[in-house]
């Protein structure tokens, strides 16, 4: 039995969310995600979520194939939370592509392709020039 673990904000949730997870999934028997807390994002990004960390932990777990949700309260603690969930998979999308390989002593480190065009950044800016 494996178990995959995953990060993210997963914020104005859009298909490529759906895609990564749908594609970590399939690497393993159960799926843990981490859920980038309000107030992470706005240390790493300079602003807060459109979605508050409950309503986008709430998205994510609806998904069929996701078994677990957590909040992921600093990115200093990825090796706490794969060692806590026993994870043997980190997947990460390919715009983190290295940052992790660290982690590659405890479990095994995968990171996907992006899916092309679509962003919650884009998706935001179209809005409001609307
Ligand atoms: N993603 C993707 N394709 C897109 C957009 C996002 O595959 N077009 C993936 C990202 O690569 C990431 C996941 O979807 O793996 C979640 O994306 P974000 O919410 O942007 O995640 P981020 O804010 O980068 O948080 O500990 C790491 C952070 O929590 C990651």
């Amino acid at each position: 039995m494996k178990t995959v673990i995953t990060f993210g904000t997963f914020d104005v949730f859009h298909v490529g969310h759906v895609n990564i997870l749908q594609r970590a999934a399939m690497l393993g028997d159960t799926l843990i995600v981490g859920i980038s807390t309000d107030e992470l994002n706005y240390s790493k990004k300079g602003r807060y979520p459109i979605y508050k960390q409950l309503d986008r932990m709430k998205i994510v777990n609806g998904l069929r194939y996701v078994n677990l949700c957590f909040f992921e309260e600093s990115l200093e603690l990825k090796r706490e939370y794969i060692e806590r969930y026993n994870a043997d998979i980190l997947v990460m999308g390919d715009d983190w592509a290295g940052k992790f390989d660290c982690m590659s002593d405890i479990c095994e480190v995968n990171y996907l392709e992006r899916t092309p065009s679509v962003s919650t950044t884009e998706i935001i800016e179209v809005i409001n020039s609307e």
